[in-house]
């Protein structure tokens, strides 16, 4: 028999025909909308199985809906903006945008060649003018909606990219990941590892930058709540966001600061600090302020300890500062005691956390007390484990042992004997020196890049009138050519800088930062919904019909910033009244790493296989087979083989058919019962993508392939049943092959493509089946034990499609391995039971 399956000839045959027919391409009118999206790479040079895995996903279930009869939007793009490319640039002596431009041409041929069914109509790239002008427009309406900043901060700097980084692109070496890091709701404060840059691993430092800001912080509170609601997304992401954004239930509480005033009697200013344990309020023996709060930076104009401490302190990253701090001139009251308190400037204290200022209660909280140690500030113990009997003292003692736990309140007036957890409510209810607060940790969007390679910020700096925005019409600000130089190119170039006033026509400066790109992929998936739109970024009617996104599939690295951006730039857009929803994907799939000899497959570890070594279908239905879409999974040749021989044998099948069937009329049981199994595994497998369960949608295709090759071996089939069964076959796992499931559709009926054909419907009701094949499966743990106890007794309504099963394996079991006589002799014994049927 010569049906050997040629995938490399069949895949490029059917990707011609479907593109000759536009298949993927989505008209105007949609009736059902679908959009099912996948994270669009980043222009990095060529398709990683990382990718396949994510667009096999998207693809497969883009097809199963497109066959449900649904309009199904499913476009390709490229993140192509971003420090690699000007690296590869300086390199090669080549320019970031050919360098990209090439990049984008070797991956788009990579993705056809897998056969995933993209709309290229729509495809964008965002390093393009017509793509980033509206980076530029849309950074100008969130400036209007007062949700753009441009401040004086210290921020970290890569001294090897010669860029500033967000914090989150800091990571934290040596032990702890981006993800683990936001699972411990650590923003990289911890003292003792070093901060690296994500992309080149060069140790951090500081600097002191004026810079644009996104005030992401505005949509704390609703980013944070709106989590719950996300039911379709996995719960892991949903708490890696909500540690990242690390909402704290506390008080505010006011304390009296005396600040002196030359010779004349001091000012009174009231500071306040941001409490999670108000109980351990009398315990409070110094407060400490920020480098950065407003009152330290008043202060250091007049004291030049103060200021020399700051300057210090803002060179250096919040982590590496550890405890030191000096003290000022101020003093502070207690709110309760009416006791002086010293005043420090002291670096651990945040200044984007809760006030910019604490109030040190160093036997409870372990900084407080680390500060304490070495500035020999009074330890004041005031909570005492339940039951101990150390309440009685009340000298204070520097050394005292930290303790924070909870217990019974000590050295805290009347509060005294108070359970730590009564008391927690029962002190700010009663002072009005508190007052109930939430603070959040997410800090403000720093998108300000001294770069070349992205969307210049589109701004001028006017001596007189401050910085300007760049009128809408003069839109896009296009990048210059690129130079070679050290630093920011942008810079560099004089005719580019050097510019006139919008306002008063004076000369002026052109900002030379470029955004972060990933301002390009907040708001990307609207793009695609117009994407020649050209007055405005999308199409607002368009984006109420498809929007939110109906599957997003991508990488857990996304886990933190892309998705809470997406979040944060879809509520700002429908406060700007451009979009009607707040939320922007309904149900997102983050997937799972592909391993190889157990260790994460990429380029870096030298242990990627290329997608295209097995063939394209036979890769993108591994990785579909492999697990569910969310689990890791190893990459084994083993493993691969079997899908391979699953498409060879459903070829094969296909190939054969015709002179092996016969026609005649009436039906044979064991014809009922395959003709039964094609309606409940079209009912399963329907049930299985539903729930982007591919694998086990393979392990079903794969049980009815066995019965219907079982069912031509051993039987004589009849050819409706034959034919629908191989039909159903090709139907059903078109979405994940669908190039092998063209050629047997093709064989099978001669006209027409599977890609557009109708989803398969079971012509029975099979709500029972499922009943009668779980249990043909559970007592049937080996073919042997049931040649064994062929006449094992089976409950009556069953009986039939027990035996019938039976017989197959029985027989596949002898025809697949060396068997004894006996075994043979048991199996054609069942074979020939003509009373079964
Ligand atoms: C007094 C106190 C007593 C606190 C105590 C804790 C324990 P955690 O503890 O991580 O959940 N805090 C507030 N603002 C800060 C800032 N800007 N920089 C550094 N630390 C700051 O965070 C809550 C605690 O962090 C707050 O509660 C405050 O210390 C400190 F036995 O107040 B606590
Ligand atoms: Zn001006």
């Amino acid at each position: 028999m010569t049906s050997h399956y040629d995938h490399a000839q069949v895949q490029e045959f059917w990707q011609y025909i479907w593109e000759r027919d536009d298949v993927y391409e989505l008209s105007e009118a949609a009736v059902d909308p679908t959009y099912v999206l996948g994270m669009f790479p980043y222009t990095s040079g060529t398709l990683h199985m990382g990718h396949v895995r994510n667009y096999a996903i998207t693809d497969a279930y883009a097809r199963y809906r497109r066959m449900n009869g649904d309009d199904v939007l499913h476009p390709m793009g490229w993140d192509a903006f971003g420090l690699p490319a000007e690296n590869a640039a300086h390199e090669r002596a080549s320019d970031p945008e050919s360098w990209t431009q090439a990049c984008i041409r070797r991956m788009r041929e990579e993705l056809e060649t897998m056969g995933f069914g993209y709309d290229w109509s729509r495809e964008i790239t965002t390093c393009e003018p017509e793509y980033y002008r509206w980076n530029q427009w849309l950074f100008k309406r969130l400036y209007e909606e007062g949700l753009v900043e441009y401040e004086a901060a210290s921020v970290n700097w890569c001294p090897d990219c010669e860029t500033v980084l967000a914090d989150a692109q800091v990571e934290v070496r040596s032990r702890e990941t981006d993800a683990e890091t936001a699972e411990n709701g650590d923003h990289g404060s911890s003292d003792s590892q070093t901060r690296v840059c994500w992309r080149c691993e060069t140790p951090v430092g500081r600097r002191e930058l004026d810079q644009w800001f996104f005030t992401i912080t505005d949509y704390a509170e609703e980013l944070y709540d709106g989590l719950e609601d996300l039911e379709g997304w996995p719960d892991g992401v949903r708490q890696i966001q909500r540690n990242w954004i690390g909402r704290q239930e506390g008080y505010r509480i006011s304390f009296d600061v005396a600040v002196p005033d030359g010779d004349s009697e001091a000012d009174i200013e009231s500071v306040d600090v941001f409490s999670t344990r108000p109980e351990t309020v009398y315990g409070a023996t110094y407060l400490a302020l920020s480098p950065g709060h407003e009152l330290a930076r008043a202060v250091a104009e007049t004291d030049e300890r103060v200021e020399a401490y700051i300057e210090d302190a803002r060179e250096r990253e919040p982590g590496s500062v550890g405890y030191d701090g000096v003290r000022t001139e101020l003093t502070a009251t207690h709110p309760l005691t009416g006791e002086e308190l010293p005043v420090y400037v002291a670096g651990y204290v945040l200044k984007d956390v809760g006030t910019g200022a604490v109030m040190g209660v160093p036997a409870h909280n372990e900084r407080d007390h680390e500060f304490a140690q070495e500035h020999d500030v009074p330890v004041e113990r005031v909570i005492v484990p339940d039951g101990d009997e150390g309440a009685g003292t009340d000298e204070r003692d520097s050394q005292a042992e930290l303790y924070t736990g909870s217990g019974d309140l000590t050295n805290s007036g009347e509060y005294d004997g108070l359970e730590s957890a009564v008391a927690g409510e029962r002190i700010p209810s009663e002072h009005d020196a508190f007052e109930a607060d939430v603070t959040y940790r997410l800090r403000d969007w720093l998108i300000s890049r001294q770069r070349y390679w992205g969307t210049p910020i589109p701004v001028v700096h006017c001596e007189d009138c401050g910085h300007v925005l760049v009128p809408d019409d003069e839109l896009p600000v296009e990048l210059p050519e690129f130079v070679r130089t050290t630093g920011n190119p942008l810079e560099a170039q004089e005719s580019f800088v050097e510019t006139t006033c919008p306002d008063c026509g004076g000369p002026a400066r052109r900002e030379t930062d470029t955004m972060d790109t990933f301002v390009d992929s907040s708001w990307y998936f609207l793009r695609f919904l117009s994407p020649d739109l050209d007055d405005a970024p999308f199409d607002a009617e368009l984006a109420d019909e498809w929007m939110p996104i109906d599957v997003y599939v991508g990488g857990d690295e996304h886990a933190i910033l892309h998705l809470l951006y997406i979040r944060f730039f879809t509520r700002a857009l429908a406060d700007l009244g451009l979009l009607e929803i707040r939320e922007p994907v309904e149900r997102l799939i983050s997937q799972g790493t592909v391993l190889y000899e157990g260790e994460k497959m990429s380029a870096s570890k030298g242990n990627t296989v290329a997608p295209q070594e097995y063939g394209a279908e036979t890769t993108r239905l591994f990785v579909l087979a492999a697990a569910h879409p969310e689990q890791d999974f190893e990459w084994t040749a083993n493993d691969v083989r079997g899908v391979y021989d699953l498409q060879q044998s459903l070829y094969g099948m296909a190939t054969a058919f015709i002179d092996e069937t016969n026609t005649r009329i009436e039906r044979a049981a064991h014809d009922e019962y395959v003709d039964r199994e094609i309606d409940r595994t079209i009912a399963a497998v329907t049930e299985e993508y539903e729930r982007f369960r591919f694998h086990r949608a393979v392990t079903e295709i794969q049980g009815l392939a066995g019965l219907l090759r079982r069912y031509r071996v051993y039987e004589t089939p009849q050819e409706t049943v034959y034919r629908r069964g191989l039909l159903t076959l090709a139907a059903l796992i078109a979405p994940m092959a669908p190039h092998l499931a063209e050629e047997l559709w093709n064989k099978l009926r001669g006209d027409g493509l599977v890609v557009e054909a109708d989803w398969p419907e079971p012509e029975r009701d099979v709500s029972d089946a499922h009943l009668e094949r779980r249990l043909v499966e559970t007592t049937l743990e080996d073919v042997r034990d049931i040649v064994d106890v062929a006449e094992i007794e089976a409950p009556e309504r069953i009986e039939l499609v027990v035996a019938e099963d039976w017989k197959y394996r029985a027989a596949e079991l002898v025809a697949e391995r060396d068997t004894t006589a006996h075994e043979a002799d048991v199996a054609n014994s069942v074979l020939a039971d003509e009373e079964l049927e």
